[in-house]
This record gives C-alpha cells, sequence and structure tokens, in this order.
C-alpha cells in the first residue's frame, strides 16, 4: 500500500507482496533457529538503512559531502558518511547477537561480537559510490550473510571459507527512495521505506531479470585505452550497433538496480596502470564487499555473474579484501559479452 502523486493510496496486489518476515519464512534451507536469526538481521539492515537514509537526507545541510580526511585500508579516502554509516551498521549488527564476524569495506580487521546461539558470518559494504555525495548523487550499502564451517577459531580465515556458502544478499539503495533488495537462493524480493511511518514496505514481486535480457550496459570507457583485447572488443562491438545504451553512475548499487529493474550489465574489469594513474590489474571492486553479494542476488534473479573467468560464486577467497573484475546482469547480456570477449561462458 502506498500514496500515488494525487495523494491516492495505491494498493499493490496482495498475493504479490510479500512482507520481509513472510520472505523469511519460505526461505529454503534454513533451520527454525536459522530462521529467527536472519529475519532479526534484516531487521537491523532496516532499522540501518533507515538511519543511514535519514542522515544521508540532512547531509548538505550539515556540511557533510566531502572528504573526512582519512584514508580507509584501501588506501582512499574516507567520505565523512562512510564512517557513519559503518558505525550504524557495525553497532546495530553486532548488538543483534545474531553476527558473530563482521568483515567491511571500512575496516582492515573483522570484528567479533558475543553470540548466544544461531548467527551468521557477514560482510559489509556500508557505503558504497560515496563519491557520488558530493554531488547529491545514489549510493548503497551492501550486505552478504554466510553460515558459519565447524571448527575454524580464526575470524578472518572463518568467513575466507565460507563465501561458497551465501545464505542471503541485500542491498540498500539511497536514491529518489530509499529500496531494500533481498535474495534468498532463488528469489528476490524488494522494499520500499515509507519515511512517514519509516517502515519498509513490501513491492510486488518476486524481481526478475526482464525477457530477453535488455539493452543497457554500464562500464567507464574513460578506462578503455587501459583494458585488455577482449573488453575493448566488446565495447567496439556495441558501438557498431543501433540498439543499445550505455548508463553509468557510478555506483555499483544504483547501477547494478537499474539493470535488474529494465535489463543489463555491469561491468568493471581490470584495467592498467597508465601514466601516474594506478590502475586496477585486478579489478577496482571486492569480491566479499561487492562482487559476492550482487552476484549471489543477480542469480537469484535469473542472472549471471562472473570474473571473465570464472563465476564468481565460485572464486576462492584468499584476502578478505580482495579485488577483482566483475561483470554482473542478465544470463542474456553476460553469456553475449563472454562470446565477445574470448571469455568461457559463465553457467
Ligand atoms: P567505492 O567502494 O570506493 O565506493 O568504489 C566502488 C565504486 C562502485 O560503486 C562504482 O561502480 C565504481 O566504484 C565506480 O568506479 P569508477 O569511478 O572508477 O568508474
Ligand atoms: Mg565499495
Amino acid at each position: 500500500m502506498g500514496e500515488n502523486t494525487s495523494g491516492r493510496v495505491v494498493h499493490h496486489k496482495r498475493e504479490s507482496c510479500l512482507s520481509l518476515e513472510e520472505f523469511v519464512e519460505r526461505a529454503p534451507d534454513l533451520t527454525a533457529g536459522e530462521r529467527i536469526a536472519v529475519r532479526e538481521i534484516l531487521e537491523s539492515i532496516a532499522e540501518g538503512g533507515r538511519e543511514v537514509s535519514r542522515r544521508l537526507a540532512l547531509g548538505p545541510l550539515h556540511g557533510l559531502t566531502g572528504s573526512a580526511g582519512q584514508v580507509n585500508v584501501q588506501g582512499e579516502e574516507v567520505q565523512a558518511f562512510d564512517e557513519i554509516a559503518q558505525e550504524v551498521f557495525s553497532g546495530l549488527l553486532g548488538a543483534s547477537g545474531r553476527v558473530s564476524v563482521l568483515v567491511s569495506e571500512e575496516r582492515e580487521k573483522p570484528d567479533v561480537f558475543p553470540c548466544p546461539s544461531e548467527s551468521f558470518l557477514m560482510a559489509m559494504d556500508p557505503l558504497d559510490g560515496s563519491s557520488n555525495l558530493a554531488v547529491s548523487g545514489p549510493v548503497g550499502s551492501i550486505f552478504a550473510l554466510y553460515r558459519p564451517g565447524e571448527g575454524d577459531d580464526d575470524p578472518s580465515r572463518a568467513i575466507l571459507r565460507a563465501t561458497r556458502d551465501v545464505v542471503c544478499a541485500a542491498y540498500v539503495l539511497y536514491s529518489v527512495s530509499t529500496l531494500m533488495v533481498v535474495a534468498f537462493r532463488e528469489e528476490v524480493r524488494m522494499y520500499a521505506l515509507d519515511p512517514a511511518s519509516g517502515r519498509f514496505m513490501p513491492l510486488p514481486g518476486p524481481v526478475r531479470f526482464p525477457d530477453g535480457g535488455g539493452q543497457i550496459v554500464s562500464i567507464n570507457t574513460g578506462n578503455y585505452t587501459r583494458w585488455e583485447r577482449g573488453i575493448q572488443s566488446y565495447v567496439d562491438t556495441l558501438h557498431s550497433r543501433s540498439s543499445w545504451s550505455a548508463r553509468y553512475v557510478g555506483a555499483l548499487v544504483m547501477d547494478f538496480h537499474r539493470n535488474l529493474l529494465k535489463g543489463g550489465i555491469y561491468i568493471y574489469p581490470g584495467d592498467l596502470p597508465r601514466g601516474s594513474g594506478g590502475g586496477h590489474p585486478e579489478g577496482k571492486l571486492r569480491l566479499l564487499f561487492e562482487a559476492i553479494p550482487m552476484a549471489f542476488i543477480a542469480r537469484a534473479a535469473g542472472g549471471l555473474a562472473t570474473n571473465g573467468q570464472k563465476p564468481i560464486l565460485d572464486l576462492p577467497a584468499t584476502h578478505i579484501h580482495q579485488r577483482v573484475a566483475l561483470v554482473v546482469g542478465s544470463r542474456e547480456l553476460v553469456q553475449e559479452f563472454s562470446r565477445i570477449a574470448g571469455a568461457p561462458e559463465p553457467v
């Protein structure tokens, strides 16, 4: 239910909407205890999303659009909001008693929290695309939830071993509206924040990439001369066509979300150093904080994700802050990319 632009309340078809609680209730392969834990974690993410959304809206009034003057473990400047979002989410997830190990793009080492009962390991990027804040552009928060393995007390090793056992992934998109998108193995659902009640209301679903795969390509072509030949060939091929659209916001959550709803592909390949620019030979994005969660959501929505060689969800994780090339989107467009770029076809 919601209000349309004329002030009239819109009723979505009840049967196509699932509350967060109902969605967790029908998620596959969870024990009764895990189901409760997952629901509480998602409620913490919703609460954090609401708080971050509220503070982002006030950002320009508080002068919070630029750099906090610190450097994070990736060697990048920390925006003030990166740190705020980190504190908001780690505070709520830590207090939930359901996340035993939390790794974050903003922290070099894992946070470890006491957990009395069923608990999960989590990786998060608390605020992705934060350079967009300087222009009030969209940003997002990204999460993946892993089932702990047996007998590994070292938190870093535990999460690296668990990355192939994603239970649930989610993102919060802060844009014209604040949306929360949640995926279990085979289904993706979407929720919109009602600022008046502070509640995330279910939208009709499930969410799937549209039939045919779409025509949108999101890639930073400013890096063209730094790419290997296969990526250049792919972009050259696009330019010889009449029917495709380039769309690139420079915030993964926004670019992915548009492509999920409209049909498209997001690509951030490795790029070689040029001149004084450092480049990202292994890719810019991080396996744990960005690639795995988006790959899991894409697969649950009928799409695919690869690093150009292997499916993202099959890659071994060797380091918490490991970077990776990312190609993610509809099945049709990722398969086409692989054919043209000369990469093995992802399955
Ligand atoms: P961040 O984690 O430092 O915010 O960087 C990740 C972001 C992605 O959201 C976005 O897709 C990409 O970096 C944009 O990079 P570029 O500006 O090099 O195109
Ligand atoms: Mg990021």
